[in-house]
């Protein structure tokens, strides 16, 4: 247990968090390293994994909807809240399970997920190795302004979250390959990123250069590594970014072996 770490899956609604669990554990799966998926989305339909954890056993979204006679949003706050006093089943259920890494799926909303005290409660307590992988959308990345908006979500996920952070611009295979190696130079080297954004510069261009410096201390100018999980793409480079936070590079197999 004290090897295992807990990896959730953040982003908008829709970004293809639950696709990429699928798809990551499936490949995980093939090349024999030991990822177990977790679903702590009440408002899933079905997913495409076999979640060995699933929320839905303790509440689904629609339950609660009927219960407390709530829209789907209003629901998903409760079902947050609920969550949160779900934490020692949570962790009884992980501590059974002996495995390098947890891929954890998240509701679709990322405030939910970042602002709930819930989500912070986990985080915090279930395990002192967590990380998280933050989904970026590929068509809002298009666009500097786009990329940039992102970057600030990413930025309050690590200012209420201080464990690692993956960024992941999903669903590649919507974008030209030039767009990809475009929206990854500025993710590499944020003053690229200013200056493709001339109109923000002329506006405010204090404001902007200290954004951008904020970005650059919470090191979220980084290697963003792109995926596509319909078609299989940039798995090895996203586990072996995650590997290489948590074991220095060597492989889990050889710690476990120690441990
Ligand atoms: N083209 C393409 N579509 C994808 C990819 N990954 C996911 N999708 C599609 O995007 C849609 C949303 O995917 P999900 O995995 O359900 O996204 P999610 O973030 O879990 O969504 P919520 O849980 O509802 O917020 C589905 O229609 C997927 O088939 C991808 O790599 N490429
Ligand atoms: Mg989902």
């Amino acid at each position: 247990m004290e090897h295992t770490a807990l990896l959730y899956f953040v982003g908008p609604a829709g970004a293809g968090k639950s696709t990429l669990v699928a798809t990551l554990q499936e490949w995980m799966q093939h090349y024999r390293y030991d990822g177990v998926a977790i679903n702590l989305d009440p408002g899933a339909e079905s997913v495409a994994y076999e979640a060995a954890i699933d929320v839905r056993e303790k509440f689904t979204l629609r339950e609660i909807m009927d219960k407390y006679n709530l829209g789907p949003n209003g629901a998903q706050v409760v079902c947050a809240d609920l969550l949160a006093v779900e934490l020692d089943w949570l962790r009884e259920q992980i501590e059974e399970i002996d495995c390098d890494y947890f891929l954890i799926d998240t509701p679709g909303q990322t405030e939910l997920f970042l602002y709930r005290e819930a989500s912070k409660v986990f985080v915090e307590n279930l395990s002192d190795k967590s990380a998280m992988v933050l989904l970026l959308d590929p068509l809002l990345s298009r666009t500097p302004e786009g990329f940039v908006t992102q970057l600030l979500l990413a930025s309050a996920a690590h200012l209420r979250f201080p464990v690692p952070m993956f960024p992941v611009l999903t669903k590649c295979d919507l974008l030209k390959p030039e767009e990809i190696d475009q929206i990854r130079e500025w993710a590499m080297d944020l003053d690229k990123l200013a200056m493709a954004m001339p109109n923000l510069a002329g506006m405010s261009g204090v404001l902007s250069s200290e954004l951008l410096r904020v970005l650059q201390v919470l090191a979220l100018e980084s290697n963003l590594i792109a995926v596509s999980s319909k078609e299989g793409e940039g798995m090895d480079d996203l586990y072996s970014i995650i590997q290489s936070t948590f074991s220095g590079g060597d492989d889990l197999e050889a710690h476990s072996d120690n441990n």
